[in-house]
């Protein structure tokens, strides 16, 4: 299955935590990484404390893996890297964060994982690298084109764009 996946970074050298989780994303048993796209610099949101911006791309990835086993080996990666363990509902800057944001047509909620991510349509930093790899990419639900959203009120502004962590 192809799985979108968004990475995040806001704590400096930013692009290198980037490509750091590509390279280690890349070297999971069973997993191809097909694309990735240029990295978008935004404002943070949604923060539980005063947070510098993040760098954020999204990478294409082709695995047999069940959702759940990328999500496991994508968290040994967050962990790997020197990420905290998550405090009960705190949003805090992080070295780097890999969330899935959309697998083909799977619809999944579990405790532990949601595809497509519950804000993938109101988060620019995720449809924009989306939209940029996957110009037709459409909610599985409901078959709507996610390019739709954008006209909606996707936050936050795009600050800037720099080259792909990886070509
Ligand atoms: N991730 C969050 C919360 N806020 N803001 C930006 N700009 N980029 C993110 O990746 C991000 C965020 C939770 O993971
Ligand atoms: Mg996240
Ligand atoms: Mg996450």
């Amino acid at each position: 299955m192809l799985f979108h996946l968004n990475l995040g970074s806001n704590i400096e050298p930013r692009q290198e935590h980037l490509r750091g989780a590509l390279v280690l994303i890349e070297q999971i048993p069973r997993v191809a990484v097909t694309g990735c796209s240029r990295i978008y610099a935004t404002a943070a949101v949604d923060m539980s404390e005063p947070a510098g911006p993040f760098l954020n791309c999204c990478a294409a990835v082709r695995t047999p893996l069940r959702a759940e086993a990328l999500l496991e080996r994508l968290k040994e990666i967050e962990r790997l890297m020197g990420r905290p363990a998550a405090s009960k509902n705190a949003c805090v800057s992080r070295i780097i964060d890999i969330d899935i944001v959309l697998a083909e047509h799977l619809v999944l909620e579990s405790p532990e994982l949601t595809i497509p991510h519950p804000e993938l349509a109101r988060r620019s930093f995720f449809l924009w690298p989306l939209l940029e790899l996957c110009p037709g990419a459409a909610d599985p639900r409901t078959g709507r084109p996610l390019r739709r959203f954008l006209a909606a009120e996707v936050v936050p502004p795009i600050l800037e764009t720099m080259p792909a962590p990886l070509p």
